[in-house]
């Protein structure tokens, strides 16, 4: 009997004899997390390395909210003194490059620090929709563009393990900087095997020496859908 009910037999009781605290335990459609990258203070106007127009996807960003079975919030979050930063660095000036042990880097304005005002969201980014907030940058001696990996591209921030227990396998990224954080998070996130898809139109980039085409050159050849 147990044999011809695996193969698709007669059910053994009708669905109104199954225990309401067993379908409790059904699994939910959990599939689809939007990735809100970095929409902070110090990269909209005003702020410390302000991203043209980074304040004007705020709004579309919240409306998208509404759409997905999770939403994850990154927030770029680093010690006073990190070494990205070029006030860290005796001969360097902001958007110089440097040379560190996991390779080359940008050296920035000082941002987003700890605990400051340019390191908390924008004041109109709702965050009551958020089921996670992931902080990376904190390690003082490594930058952490991507969401998923620091720069050395080794050191776990953890949201891989995160999305992964939720059973999410399809992600929408937006975000600042798009040729920074958003590629990075992005390009990792396909490596990983999530199924990434970047919207354009909710990001904006900071466009540094050719930064934005290499970024949309990365993302494609990741496959990353660019939407
Ligand atoms: C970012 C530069 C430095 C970003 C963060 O969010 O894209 N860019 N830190
Ligand atoms: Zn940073």
């Amino acid at each position: 009997p147990m044999r011809r009910f695996r193969q698709g037999g007669a059910v053994p009781h009708p669905p109104c004899y199954v225990p309401w605290h067993k379908l409790a335990y059904e699994e939910p459609d959990m599939t689809h997390a939007l990735i809100v990258i970095d929409v902070q203070n110090d990269f909209c106007p005003g702020g410390a390395l302000a991203v043209t127009d980074g304040d004007a996807i705020v709004d579309g960003i919240n409306a998208l909210m509404g759409q997905a079975d999770a939403v994850v919030l990154t927030q770029d979050w680093h010690p006073a003194g990190h070494s990205s930063f070029a006030s860290s660095h005796a001969d360097k000036a902001p958007f110089e490059v440097t040379q560190m042990p996991y390779g080359a880097q940008v050296l920035w304005p000082d941002h987003c620090v700890q605990g400051s005002n340019g390191a908390a969201f924008h004041p109109r980014l709702d965050q009551t929709r958020a089921d996670m907030i992931i902080r990376k940058g904190y390690n003082p001696a490594i930058d952490s563009y991507s969401a998923f990996f620091e720069n050395d591209q080794k050191t776990p921030t953890g949201l891989e393990g995160y999305l992964r227990t939720r059973g999410i396998t399809k992600l929408t990224m937006v975000g600042l900087a798009l040729d920074f954080c958003v590629n990075f998070s992005a390009v990792d996130a396909a490596k990983l095997g999530f199924d990434v898809e970047v919207r354009l139109d909710l990001c904006r980039a900071i466009d540094l020496d050719g930064s934005l085409s290499a970024a949309r050159e990365a993302m494609t050849t990741a496959g990353v859908t660019l939407r």
